[in-house]
């Protein structure tokens, strides 16, 4: 089903993130020219590029999503014959102190990409990610690419206006326009803003000398979490086939942030026990009676998405992709990746 095209130009937006990063690896090892957009002004965030090994392989492009002009000039520059479109305002709890700027990145410029894309009659395969905080508080728990969408924030509806609209470009223009609906994927190189991250991150910290414990919110909060990589492996399977159908990208399994935080702190070497309830619940090291976590108010969301859960079944069926990196694997990954980044840091 897959087509592989080496040589071909890719243009990926959101480059420094741990999408960006992954995929632009990915691209480069199958042999495509890789562009990679920077927003103008700023420290460029490269590190994540770097420690890939990638950071040199990259044809950097200034590039703010929000401005039509700017995408325009970008577009009929690289002319390339692939865009990924991931830069985003991904942090829920960001959308509400700044819905706006989340709208102006998320969707204005998405449609920015599809307009352009349109009158320069570019000849390009566009791929969005959508994602699962579209279905909002309305769903079953269980979700398939049928299920209705009523996003319960405005970080969803953000990126449901932009999947809409990608829906009306290739029904009205024929743009060759796709997209998955992806549900929570973590890796060593998720920003520590979220949860899975924050967690290993704070960790390793206090197993190599820091007295803070990590503070969290709603530890029964559950998501279904895959690893991003399986994930970028998704997003090609789709963008390099020619479906124009979209998937519903997960594992179907749910587990809480206290399960997390449990695994994470038996991989950390620690023998993690909860105990208290609410606000007051925390989690001990049985073996030496440190608290490793407690809970603090200022991190519940006044409105938290429920536990959505996957079902994966179709791009199973009709693309051969399946999640291939078990959830202890993964997490063991992030631990040793945060042991060693803050070993002689504290
Ligand atoms: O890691 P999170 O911040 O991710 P969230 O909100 O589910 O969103 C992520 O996944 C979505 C689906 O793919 C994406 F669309 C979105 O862009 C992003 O990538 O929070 C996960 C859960 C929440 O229920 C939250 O309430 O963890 C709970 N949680 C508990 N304590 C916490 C904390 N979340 C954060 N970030 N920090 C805490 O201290």
């Amino acid at each position: 089903m897959k087509k592989r095209i080496d040589g071909k130009t890719v243009l990926v937006t959101g480059v420094t993130g741990q999408d960006g990063g992954f995929l632009a690896k990915s691209l480069l090892e199958d042999g495509f020219n890789v562009f990679g957009t920077l927003r103008r002004g700023g420290h460029p965030k490269t590190e994540r590029l770097k420690s890939l090994g990638i950071l040199d392989k990259i044809t950097f492009v200034p590039l703010e999503i929000s401005d039509f002009s700017n995408v325009i000039q970008i577009l009929s520059d690289v002319r390339p014959d692939y865009i990924y479109n991931l830069s985003a305002q991904s942090f829920v709890v960001d959308s509400f102190r700044h819905p706006i700027i989340t709208t102006q990145t998320n969707y204005i410029g998405v449609l920015n990409m599809l307009e352009a894309i349109k009158l320069l009659k570019l000849d390009v395969k566009f791929f969005q990610p959508s994602t699962s905080e579209m279905y909002g508080n309305n769903s079953p728990k269980t979700l398939t690419e049928k299920n209705s969408f009523s996003p319960s924030n405005p970080y969803g509806l953000s990126k449901y206006s932009a999947h809409a609209a990608l829906k009306i470009y290739r029904a009205t223009y024929d743009i060759d326009a796709v997209t998955a609906i992806l549900f929570n994927h973590e890796s060593e190189y998720r920003s520590t803003e979220f949860v899975t991250r924050k967690i290993t991150f704070q960790l390793a910290q206090l197993k190599n000398g820091s007295k803070r414990p990590v503070h969290l919110g709603n530890l029964s909060a559950a998501r279904d979490w895959g690893y991003a990589e399986d994930y970028i492996e998704a997003m090609r399977l789709i963008a390099e086939s020619e479906t124009k159908d979209e998937f519903v990208v997960a594992t179907n399994s749910l587990n809480t942030v206290k399960d997390f935080f449990t695994r994470a702190a038996f991989y950390m070497g620690y023998d993690p026990e909860f105990e208290g309830e609410g606000v007051n619940e925390k989690c001990i090291d049985k073996r030496t009676g440190a608290v490793l976590c407690e809970v603090k108010k200022e991190f519940f969301r006044h409105s938290d998405t429920k536990a959505l859960r996957g079902d994966y079944s179709k791009i199973k069926k009709e693309l051969g992709w399946k999640p291939s990196t078990p959830f202890d694997i993964w997490i063991e990954k992030m631990v040793r990746h945060d042991l060693n980044l803050t070993r002689n840091k504290n």
